[in-house]
């Protein structure tokens, strides 16, 4: 059995890992899975260490430099060293994890950093997994064990994201808040910069001053302004619209912060801007006061070997193959995304729903609740400034019909609300909501009713005494935009393509009359293995594939012409890993694309679809 503690205990952190034992080469920023040949690496629970020496210059030293690690993200849960030093632990994967190491670097050698990676999954984790022990000693050797988690994607593991040591002053920029609003033809931009100071003595932040630069996209003076925080008008502004709405989609500023101190020394910070503005009600959601159809797909971080690591390539050729197909949004299903796939949004005009990694969760308890605040804190707090962030949302198909839900979504729901008041909060639904249309009916009807009466006297409270109908479903009262997954014809009914139409119509005006909200479908399709072709459509060719797209099609445009369904967005962009399994032929097919990024037939039939809707809105 695996010693899952020795290396702790033996401080496999204090010297290169290579004195503890033998190790091997491992790429960074990669998933360590699919890299080697070695089934227990690709298949490994629990700890996995990393290192590297790195040098670090005196003259840093000399110059009074602060000096940061930042890796981009590490999955599950990481410990880092720095010469043999305890740094600093994260919990979860997919966000920053950044710390000042400034006076525990020596200068002028060799430094040692050490990361020590679990990717356990547990019910207290998010998302959440269990460790299935296996103790029958006829049938399993001891101690044996295996992984399961309540999401069909690989769990890869290992320092996703890229790894830097940046150097600032010792004053130096901490933060920045950016809200953007519109005003007749002007844009208008609000900021707020907060500094940090790292000089030992007397504080002499009374002495900082902040000074902006505003340039426009191609780097051409626009305006300045003194002062940490405030408001910059800019006259006859250049918005940031998404593909496909504009001539210029993506269109950024750059607001060029300067924090200088005392002496005169500058950290500066050239932080993009998008001006644009977002609404919602009961039925619309609204970019620069236009309606939004959101034409999209749900993603994943997903390649041949590197797994979840960030692959500038694979970034580069998803943006072209979304702009091909006509999209203008995608949601960074199950998890956020790296940092650089969001700049790329940013750039092109590619709207964002940004997830947090609560996929699947159950057991809804305070503990549970907290950790989920935290993450979402961190998410907000990592892409807030953003323009292509359109809809925070806090999780992907909860068992949201356990009671505990109701209270649970509202607090992580109100607690998003509160780090972002400037967008719609989400969660992506899954389960059943009461199902009877006449109940829907019956309360569009009481909340007419209490309006009423309401306004004829608004000085009493109304109540009704209620025979409350059981209830199924407890996030969706607390958000603003409800997003639910529907596999009809695929999961349910499988081969009866003829009762898409009427299913899918028949859920989501259910869906909206029950809570008087914009409606959208958020994951819906087929798996198709390229190359597989029936007609008649059959499972699993591409004909079925296609032809389930164009089923939905026709329910979307009858909801659409309902005026609360604001979006659709195909599972999936593109096929990808998951765990080994009966019901998954070499992974998860259902991309319109192959895992290579080649078109399957729903690809055209998609691209067909998103361009006619972009001429049409
Ligand atoms: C879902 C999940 C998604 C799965 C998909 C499927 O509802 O949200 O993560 O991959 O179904 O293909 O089963």
């Amino acid at each position: 059995m695996l010693d899952a503690e020795k290396g702790f205990r033996e401080e496999w952190y204090a010297q290169p890992l290579s004195k503890s034992g033998p190790v091997i080469s491992m790429a960074v920023p990669s998933s360590y899975n699919d890299i080697t040949q070695d089934k227990d690496l690709r298949d490994h629970i629990g700890w996995a260490w990393y290192d590297r020496l790195f040098y670090v210059p005196s003259r840093w030293q000399t110059d009074k430099q602060r000096v940061v690690l930042r890796l981009g993200s590490a999955h599950y849960n990481s410990i880092i060293y720095l010469n043999g030093h305890s740094l600093t632990s994260h919990e979860g994967g997919h966000l920053p994890i950044m710390a000042d190491i400034t006076t525990k670097l020596v200068y002028g050698k060799e430094n040692l950093v050490t990361v020590a990676i679990n990717n356990t999954l547990t019910p207290e984790t998010i998302p959440q997994g269990t460790i299935v022990k296996h103790n029958d000693p006829s049938r399993y050797p001891p101690g044996y064990f295996a992984q399961s988690y309540n999401f069909d994607f690989t769990n890869y593991a290992g320092i996703h994201r890229p790894v830097y040591i940046y150097t600032t002053p010792q004053t130096f920029i901490d933060d920045i808040l950016i809200t953007t609003d519109i005003n007749g033809a002007n844009g208008v931009i609000t900021y707020n910069v907060t500094h940090g100071n790292t000089m030992i003595g007397p504080s002499r932040s009374g002495e900082v001053g902040c000074s902006m630069k505003l340039l426009d996209n191609e780097g051409d003076h626009v305006t300045s302004a003194m002062g940490c925080q405030g408001t910059i008008e800019i006259s006859n502004a250049s918005l940031w619209w998404p593909y496909l709405m504009s001539e210029n989609p993506g269109y950024m500023y750059t607001l060029l912060v300067a924090v200088s101190d005392a002496d005169g020394n500058l950290d500066l910070y050239p932080q993009k801007v998008g001006i644009r503005t977002l609404g919602w009600n009961s039925t619309t959601l609204t970019i620069n006061n236009k309606p939004l159809y959101l034409r999209g797909c749900g993603k994943h971080e997903d390649a041949d070997i590197r797994g979840k690591g960030v692959d500038y390539a694979l970034i580069v050729k998803d943006f072209s193959l979304l702009k091909w197909l006509g999209a203008n949004s995608f949601r960074t299903s199950h998890y956020p995304y790296a940092e650089e796939i969001m700049d790329m949004a940013d750039k092109e005009g590619i709207m964002i729903i940004d997830e947090s990694p609560a996929v699947g969760l159950s057991g809804f308890d305070e503990a549970l609740m907290n950790k989920h605040i935290s993450v979402m804190q961190e998410l907000v707090q990592r892409d807030k400034n953003r323009p292509s962030v359109i809809m925070w949302s806090v999780g992907n198909e909860p068992k949201s019909n356990e009671a505990a839900a109701l209270n649970y979504f509202s607090a992580v729901v109100n607690s998003t609300k509160a780090f972002d008041p400037t967008r719609p909060v989400t969660c992506v639904l899954a389960v059943d909501k009461h199902s009877d249309l006449a109940v829907c009916k019956f309360v569009v009807f009481f909340r007419k009713v209490v309006s009423a009466t309401k306004s004829a006297d608004p000085s009493r409270p109304v109540t009704c005494v209620l025979n409350k109908p059981k209830e199924k479903e407890y996030a969706a009262s607390s958000l603003d935009v409800i997003l639910v997954n529907r596999y009809y014809s695929w999961y349910g009914d499988t081969g009866h393509l003829e009762v898409i139409k009427m299913q899918t119509v028949t859920e989501f005006s259910e869906w909206h009359l029950l809570h008087n909200k914009p409606v959208m479908i958020s994951e819906y399709g087929a798996g198709s293995l390229p190359g597989y072709h029936m007609d008649p459509a059959w499972t699993w060719s591409e004909e079925y594939q296609a032809e389930l797209m164009i089923r939905n099609f026709e329910a979307f445009d009858e909801l659409r012409s309902k005026g609360y369904f604001v979006g659709e967005m195909i599972w999936n962009f593109a096929d990808f890993s998951t765990p080994q399994g009966h019901t998954r032929p070499g992974g998860n097919r259902k991309g319109i694309f192959t895992r290579s990024r080649q078109p399957k037939m729903a690809a055209h039939v998609l691209r067909y679809r998103y361009h006619n809707l972009a001429n049409d809105t």
